[in-house]
């Protein structure tokens, strides 16, 4: 049996599969986001392109004219269309006072500041460390996400995009009983500390009426279900994720740092993105961890978008991904 196809409308373009398991890229680049904007069905295509972000977690677009107006608004479209709250909005990140010369709903993403490099005073020398699901820190945090990356070096800074429903579907039936039942505290102290030290203000409210106040924690399942593919992925990531509330702390340690090893160290499961000028990315937050390549000296400068989806849940009638699409599972 053929694989399915989530293309929807978006199927008179050509596109792959970038792996497998994870990404689409849409490689000619007389596919412009914008076009698909000021289509007359343009909301059939962008609730499609939400279908395809979820079910593919990340998918690439070629050299965009897509300018920053534009991409908050397809960022907002793609969540309403795709059923999100009224209430959820694009984040306001908490650090965005820093870097708000377009505007607290942008984050620009540079390798020499802000939210991407908010100068941590010891770092780790393993790149594995990088991996996270952006905002998970927030009560309500991100649905889809979207990257242009403008300036960059001529090789390097490659980004990696790993799948939570691979991770999860490669877990065996007794541990993925096991982590279906716990819930995980998330805290984005890195970013109080840089306010601090900083003596900037946390931006409040951040995007949606449940992310406010300046501490910057909250508490999330282990394993969520995803709205638009009703498939439950693992929601774990180095980034924010501090320690698992049903555990003891250090069996709380031990599981992190296995879920860490198991995304960051089976590549299988991941995609690696090389960029050129004015490529963008689409991600959905809920079902996918990502890193970014620090392996350049040159200036790399791109806009990021985060918009905000609905409070994570886990539904224990949700299905595994593997399951739905009848791949076999790994570990029966
Ligand atoms: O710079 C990158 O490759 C990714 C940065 C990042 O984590 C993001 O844009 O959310
Ligand atoms: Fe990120």
């Amino acid at each position: 049996m053929a694989p399915p196809s989530f293309l929807g409308s978006l199927s008179s373009f050509e596109s792959y599969d970038t792996t497998p398991h994870v990404g689409t890229t849409f490689p000619d680049k007389s596919v412009q986001l914008s076009k698909l904007l000021a289509a007359p069905d343009s909301d059939q295509l962008i609730k499609d392109l939400a279908t395809l972000v979820s079910h593919r977690g990340v998918v690439f677009f070629t050299d965009q004219d897509l300018d920053i107006e534009q991409q908050k608004v397809l960022a907002t479209r793609l969540g309403e269309l795709s059923g999100k709250p009224k209430t959820s909005k694009l984040h306001k990140h908490p650090i965005s006072e820093e870097t708000s010369e377009l505007g607290t709903e942008v984050s620009v993403i540079s390798s020499v500041g802000g939210i991407a490099r908010p100068d941590i005073t010891e770092r780790s020398t393993r790149a594995s460390t990088g991996w996270h699901s952006d905002i998970s820190f927030e009560p309500v945090p991100s649905d889809y996400a979207i990257l242009k990356i403008h300036t960059l070096p001529e090789v390097g800074g490659d980004t990696l995009w790993a799948s939570g429903y691979e991770a999860y579907d490669r877990l065996s039936p007794v541990y993925k009983k096991f982590l279906e039942g716990l819930t995980a505290v998330h805290n984005a102290d890195v970013f109080t500390r840089y306010a601090e030290r900083k003596g900037i203000k946390i931006q409040d409210p951040r995007g949606a009426p449940e992310n406010t106040g300046s501490d910057l924690t909250t508490i999330h399942p282990v394993v969520r279900t995803n709205p638009v593919t009703g498939f439950k992925s693992l929601y774990v990531n180095r980034g924010f994720t501090k320690r698992i509330v049903e555990l003891t702390l250090d069996e709380s340690t031990d599981v992190l740092n296995y879920l860490e090893h198991h995304v960051s160290e089976n590549h299988d499961l991941q995609v690696r993105y090389r960029w050129r000028k004015n490529d963008i990315a689409i991600w959905d937050n809920r079902v996918t961890l990502h890193t970014a390549t620090f392996d350049y000296e040159a200036l790399r400068t791109g806009n990021r978008v985060v918009s905000l989806g609905e409070k994570p849940y886990f539904d224990p009638n949700s299905k595994s991904r593997r399951e739905v699409l009848g791949l076999k599972v790994p570990v029966a």
